[in-house]
């Protein structure tokens, strides 16, 4: 087979079923579009996430000393699906029963994942773990999803570091896509895409950004963001749930260098959305699923310069500039100074 990744080519992405052009030749384009200044990082002594501060909602923070978790006072989903439903021709919609936390990370406002100690990372895991079994062990949720967005430019509205968990008691499209892919691929070849997709990258090297016993850093084949990455174990796991002591550990660890490297690339606080993929709750049969960690950073030539998903992307399909194989190597660079 001979290609040249230097020229224009599309990407398939097994786990969406979808392509991605790529157009490694752009890359020398000049960028006269949007800057956006750096956002210094100050404490606000109003801060609605901060220990003992009042919420939007006027409840008050408990003087939490390491994470804490709330329910979201402006929730997306209500436990409630009393929405009732409409279905006449073309036009379908279903009521939907749900739960939205936040979750915060530490009391202290300035304090990223990647400032905390071992231990504190590891509470953090911890609270993780918790949200998926509580929420996974209620019988209606189906989908758990845990994820973070980082920096203004990912829409976060408060920077004290925190995440949410949304629980649905519906799979949302992007997981039901993944299930039907990564089932199919079990059926057509014995084994699980994940698993394999880890092992293949742990022979190619060429897309690995940092690795340890348990755990790899890679930029997928596919990547859509320029720096985009997958956290996947080297060990067969479903879900958050199954995590042991050293694997968490080690998953702290990988975490915290990647997010490390990640500021490294331009300097700054790197944004990026993040969220966590795994078995669907309340399901037989998930030997196709695995546990994974999805990073999908935006910036693209500088700390404030990003890539917009506009035109093409929004009307026919995702685009990327600089090869995934050539990402993954500056994010190398990146990591060894450190
Ligand atoms: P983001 O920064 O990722 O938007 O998360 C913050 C969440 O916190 C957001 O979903 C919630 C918002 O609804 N929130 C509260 O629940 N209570 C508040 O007092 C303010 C914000």
């Amino acid at each position: 087979m001979s290609f040249n990744p230097q020229r224009p080519h599309r990407r398939y992405n097994p786990l969406l079923n979808e392509w991605v052009l790529v157009s490694p030749h752009r890359t020398q384009r000049p960028w006269q579009g949007k800057v956006e200044p750096p956002v210094p990082r100050t404490v606000d002594p109003n801060c609605y996430l901060c220990p003992g501060n009042l919420r939007a909602n006027g409840e008050r923070n408990p003087n939490y000393t390491s994470t804490f978790v709330f329910d979201n006072d402006y929730a997306a989903l209500s436990p409630q699906d009393d929405a009732g439903e409409w279905n006449v021709g073309l036009f379908r919609a279903e009521q939907v029963r749900g739960l939205c936390r936040v979750l915060v990370y530490h009391p202290n406002h300035l304090a990223h994942l990647a400032d905390l100690t071992a231990e504190e990372m590891r509470a953090v895991i911890d609270m993780w773990q918790d949200q998926y079994r509580d929420l996974g062990g209620l019988g209606w949720v189906r989908w758990v999803q845990i994820f973070e967005n980082r920096g203004e430019m990912m829409g976060a509205s408060n920077p004290h570091p925190h995440g949410q968990v949304w629980a649905s008691n519906f799979m949302p499209s992007v997981p039901e896509r993944m299930d039907e892919s990564l089932r199919r691929y079990r059926e057509k070849h014995g084994v699980n895409l994940l698993e394999e997709l880890a092992q293949k990258e742990d022979e190619a090297k060429e897309r690995v950004v940092l690795q340890n016993p348990h755990w790899m850093v890679v930029v997928p084949f596919w990547a859509v963001w320029p720096f985009e990455t997958l956290v996947l174990p080297r060990f067969s796991i479903s879900h958050l749930g199954l995590l042991q002591a050293d694997q968490k550990e080690s998953l702290g660890n990988i975490l915290q260098q990647l997010i490390r490297t990640y500021d490294q690339v331009f300097q700054c606080p790197f944004p990026y959305s993040m969220g966590i993929y795994q078995a669907p709750a309340n399901t037989d049969h998930t030997e196709h699923w695995g546990l994974f960690w999805a990073f999908a950073p935006p910036l693209l030539r500088s700390a404030t310069v990003r890539k917009f998903m506009v035109g093409y992307e929004i009307f026919a399909q995702a685009q990327r500039d600089i090869t995934p194989e050539l990402a993954a190597q500056r994010l190398r660079e990146c990591a060894a100074v450190l």
